[in-house]
């Protein structure tokens, strides 16, 4: 994207020069380019400098730290203000493991999240939002007439990046929002995954709403993932995906390592006391074992409670 730039500005090619050296490009980068920045058929720019970025949302491609491939970190955007969760309410079912991922992700990478259910129309988010109901999350439901003002207002002025499973319905939103974004839409198999429609993140322009004046703002439509790694993040941060518990660990000995097993550990009195959800306890406890290499790496972001895959 050029900073600055109007929604009249022309699209640029450009190609990474030389002088970058090992340093890559990422969806989201603000650059510096040279050469010849008309937009016009045939022109290429070359881009000579990545500007500092304000943020860089991270995944991991597995959460084995027990290898090289497992240590893998993969930047999925830079700069962006806002991570929007995308989660289907069915059609495949929600993974509440696979959401407090994310949270953790964005806090960890100082995004602000926002919960967008969709497929609103095949099932209720009642169990859902029951599960976050001590986070203050902002979130939108989607149905395929749902009046998308709610979710443009959010959007408005920031740079925000999707994630989710393939088939949540991200490229799906991502063309209601972008009249002209042509992002082809998958179907989902009759075992409630999708088939992985989209294979590249590209940011898109927002549209101008009438009357509205200022930044539109920028959406980031990504590939769906199978999980969303975090063996970037350090043991402590895990914390910070869990608000609504990281309240109770002020009572924990030195150095708590805050699992099961630790006997003086404050968040077992703090559940037990009626402060946090046990399930939201036993997610992030999930999240520890994970990545010390325990856990069920199949299916790593499935929690107790949600719905069974295809059902
Ligand atoms: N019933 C219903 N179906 C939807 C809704 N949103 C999307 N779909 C359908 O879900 C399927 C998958 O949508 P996509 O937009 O391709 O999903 P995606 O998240 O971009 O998937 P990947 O690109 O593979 O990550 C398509 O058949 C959509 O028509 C919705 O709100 N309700
Ligand atoms: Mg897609």
């Amino acid at each position: 994207m050029i900073p600055g730039a109007g929604p009249d500005a022309p699209l640029v090619t450009a190609m990474r020069a030389r002088e970058l050296g090992r340093k890559s490009v990422v969806v989201g980068d603000r650059v510096g380019l040279v050469g010849d920045t008309s937009g016009a058929p045939g022109a290429l720019a070359r881009i000579v400098r990545i500007a500092e970025r304000t943020s860089v949302l991270r995944r991991t491609a597995d959460d084995d730290e027990t290898t090289a491939e497992g240590r893998l970190e993969r930047v999925v955007v830079a700069n962006a203000d806002q991570l929007v969760i995308v989660s289907a309410l069915a059609d495949p079912p929600p993974r509440t493991g696979f959401i407090d991922r994310c949270l953790v992700a964005a806090y960890d990478a100082d995004i602000e999240p926002l919960l967008c259910l969709t497929k609103a129309d095949l099932a209720g988010p009642e169990a859902v939002l029951g599960y976050y109901t001590e986070l203050e999350l902002p979130y939108v439901l989607i149905r395929p007439d749902s009046d998308l003002a709610a979710l443009r207002a959010l959007l408005a002025g920031r740079v925000s990046v999707m994630v989710g499973h393939s088939g949540v319905g991200k490229s799906t939103l991502v063309n209601r929002l972008v009249p002209d974004a042509e992002r082809a839409v998958g179907t989902v198999s009759a075992i409630g995954r999708g088939r992985h429609t989209s294979t590249s993140a590209v940011a898109l322009r927002l549209p101008a709403e009438p009357g509205a004046d200022g930044d539109t703002g920028w959406i980031v439509d990504t590939p769906g993932v199978r999980s969303f790694g975090l063996a970037h993040v350090s043991a402590e941060s895990l914390l910070h995906g869990f608000p609504d518990l990281v309240e109770a660990t002020v009572d924990c000995p030195a150095n708590c390592p805050h699992t099961a097993d630790e006997a003086d550990c404050a968040l077992d009195a703090w559940v037990a006391a009626g402060k946090a959800d046990a399930r939201r306890l036993a997610s992030y406890r999930r999240l520890l074992a994970s990545r010390s290499g325990e856990g069920d790496p199949r299916e790593p972001e499935r929690n107790p409670g949600d719905p069974l895959a295809g059902s």
